[in-house]
């Protein structure tokens, strides 16, 4: 009798102990993951508005004007994949209304210009040089447009979709689809030099345009706006989200519409997202690496060091960073501007290069069914699908690292297995001093990812990871303990 109950009882916990965590909260699908994934990259401004050395263009700006007879999308994109980046947003149409592609939509566009003897496209040489180099590529149309006629009809709303289908059809697969929440205004308007103003909450018609088109055509597309479908507005044009950032959140529809829209959403709720909202809708932090978006010769890069910076306060929160790169109207990037992306790629890949944590000893308060496919090498592996989890009711574990000899750090590194959700509330890590143990930091939200700065290098050889606040058992996918590069 005895032994068989210790055989049913071996049996349900082997059992359990396969059974991963349950999910907490809304989780990312397939699409955010990889939006996760690719962290950081680049936003480009470039059209006939530079020439003008304007932020936004009016829409009567002559298409002859736009003559970047040095114009090399490859130069662009590997300045941007050696800044570290993963990926480019161009901006096909921005407010001005000049179409970088030769578009069936409105003749205001790259073929009435002198670039490529008015045969170019430019959506075209972005897209190749991106995929060259393994970038993925994203585009923004911007709903306002200053040059047509038709904004603010119906009819206009079609032009836009129309461009939209062009743009989704013709340049392969699409990490973002971006579109802002500048809405109406002053502008050409094919002649009538007015101001329109259109009702934001209706005129796009956005349920149906990201339904019908961009859902159906481009399915990795992460929809983004002030309240996109994907990705959310962080609520500030510096690049950083809140110390505290919660991936998930809940638009508030304004009065009389039933959906939130683009445009309408500037909560001061956004840098920080709300715990347990009803979406998976993490913030994109997105800055110029200049003063504007478009390019301005009397304005200069920001260092290598403050992009770092605002790398750890977007990416190293668990959002992403999309950083403005304004090329000149040679059509290049700025030699300065090359260097500063350089000088930031090397800082990251040498901070990130060495995982101190490899090789330690990591010992963890619970794991999950004693099972060590849920165990603490996971956090080491570089692999995100593996983590260390806790059983259902070991919510606030702790793990302790034990190095063979002290080491120097200033940088933690931690990232949850998302597709879990976001659990994390609140953390603490420890060193131990003269056999104490001293609270070095104390976090909040971890999700996608968090990177603790801690100021000055810290020497330990025994550092304690405390879980202090978590409603579900514990997953985190890598650890990681960083020296950063000068
Ligand atoms: C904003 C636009 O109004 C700016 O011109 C710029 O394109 C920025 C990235 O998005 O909504
Ligand atoms: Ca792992």
């Amino acid at each position: 009798m005895k032994r068989i109950l210790y055989f049913l009882f071996g049996l349900a916990t082997a059992a359990y102990a396969q059974v991963p965590p349950k999910p907490y909260g809304p989780i990312p699908t397939q699409r955010q993951l990889e939006w996760h994934d690719t962290e950081f990259y680049g936003l480009i401004h470039f059209t006939p508005t530079t020439y003008e050395n304007k932020e936004w263009g009016y829409g009567d700006a002559d298409p002859k004007i736009f003559n970047p007879q040095q114009f090399s999308a490859e130069q662009i994109v590997e300045a941007a994949k050696n800044g570290g980046m993963r990926g480019i947003v161009l901006v096909a149409k921005h407010h001005d209304g000049f179409a970088l592609w030769p578009t069936k939509t409105t003749e205001y566009n790259i073929s009435k210009s002198p670039f490529r003897d008015g045969k170019g496209d430019m959506v075209r040489e972005f897209e190749e040089a991106a995929r060259k180099h393994g970038l993925r590529f994203g585009i923004y149309c911007s709903p306002w447009d200053r040059n047509s006629p038709a904004y603010g009809s119906p009819q206009y709303l079609q032009i836009y979709r129309d461009q939209l289908r062009e743009l989704y059809t013709g340049y392969g697969e699409l990490f973002m689809s971006w579109h802002d929440g500048a809405n109406g205004g002053d502008g050409y308007y094919g002649g009538a030099r007015e101001k329109r103003a259109i009702d934001n909450t209706v005129y796009y018609d956005w349920d149906n345009t990201w339904t019908e088109l961009t859902r159906k055509l481009q399915p990795k597309a992460n929809i983004f706006s002030d309240v996109g479908w994907d990705v959310r507005w962080v609520g500030n044009e510096k690049g950083v989200a809140a110390e505290t950032h919660w991936a998930t959140f809940t638009p508030q529809p304004p009065a009389g519409v039933n959906h939130a829209v683009p445009g309408q959403a500037n909560y001061p709720e956004s840098p920080v997202g709300h715990r347990n909202g009803k979406y998976w809708m993490p913030a994109e932090c997105d800055v110029p690496m200049r003063k504007g978006w478009f390019y301005h010769p009397e304005e200069k890069a920001k260092s290598p060091e403050e992009l770092f910076t605002l790398y750890l306060q977007s990416v190293g929160r668990g959002a992403a960073l999309d950083l403005g790169l304004a090329p000149d109207t040679r059509g290049l990037l700025d030699d300065g501007d090359v260097a500063v992306l350089k000088a930031l790629g090397q800082k990251l890949a040498l901070t990130f290069r060495e995982n101190l944590l490899r090789g330690a000893n990591l010992k963890a308060s619970n794991v999950r069914g004693y099972n060590s496919v849920y165990g603490t090498k996971n956090l080491v592996d570089n692999r995100k699908d593996t983590y260390w989890a806790t059983d259902d009711d070991f919510e606030t574990p702790h793990l302790t690292v034990t190095f063979n000899r002290p080491v120097t750090f200033d940088i933690f590194d931690i990232r949850e297995n998302i597709r879990l959700g976001q659990r994390i509330e609140k953390f603490t890590i420890e060193i131990e001093e003269d056999g104490k143990w001293k609270k070095i930091h104390e976090g909040t939200s971890v999700g996608a990812r968090r990177l603790v700065r801690f100021g000055q290098p810290v020497t330990a050889q025994k550092l304690r990871l405390n879980i202090t606040q978590c409603p579900a058992a514990v997953a985190i996918s890598e650890l990681g303990l960083y020296r950063e590069a000068e």
